[in-house]
């Protein structure tokens, strides 16, 4: 399984992530597996920017993790991205959080993504999505890992299913 982050916080935010939802939902083979959505206070970004909605999916890919880094930009920037910033608001983001059992650090790429386990509304959506995948290089599943309390503190709204 590969599993992405989705996420929005400019603009009109529904609207945002219906469109990553579909645009998504191309790359992957077969049937895709979706988290709630959640609304999530910005993390490691300044305080001033607005709440993003955030949604954790998964599905099967064929590519490679280069082709998926490259089409996962060319959507963001469809939609509206404007510039690389990773600290920037932003229409529409997609972060690469897991690709099968890789583990991956490169010029371009860290997998898994470099703020997994450090952001709760992303280890949520991975155990909500993914309960029976291994932590890769680990034999735990992520069902059995246990969210640490510091990041449990991070409020995440579940907005609908
Ligand atoms: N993405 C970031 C930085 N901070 N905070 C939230 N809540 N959601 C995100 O998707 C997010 C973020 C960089 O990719
Ligand atoms: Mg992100
Ligand atoms: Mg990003």
């Amino acid at each position: 399984m590969v599993v992405l982050s989705l996420g929005t916080n400019l603009g009109d935010r529904y609207a945002n992530m219906i469109l990553l939802e579909k645009s998504v939902a191309l790359l992957f083979e077969g049937p895709i597996r979706k988290s709630p959505l959640y609304e999530t206070a910005p993390v490691g970004v300044d305080e001033s920017h607005h709440p993003y909605l955030n949604r954790i999916v998964a599905g099967e890919y064929h590519g490679s993790t280069e082709q998926l880094l490259l089409e996962t930009q060319t959507i963001e920037t469809r939609l509206g991205r404007i510039g690389k910033g990773e600290l920037a608001p932003r229409t529409a983001d997609i972060d690469i959080l897991l690709f099968y059992q890789e583990q991956i650090q490169s010029e371009t790429l860290t997998i898994p993504h470099h703020a997994l386990f450090d952001r709760h509304f992303e280890i949520a959506g991975v155990q909500a999505v993914v309960p029976e995948m291994k932590i890769p290089g680990t034999s735990i599943r992520f069902k059995d890992y246990e969210i640490p309390a510091h990041v449990k503190t991070q409020e995440i709204i579940e907005i609908e299913q």
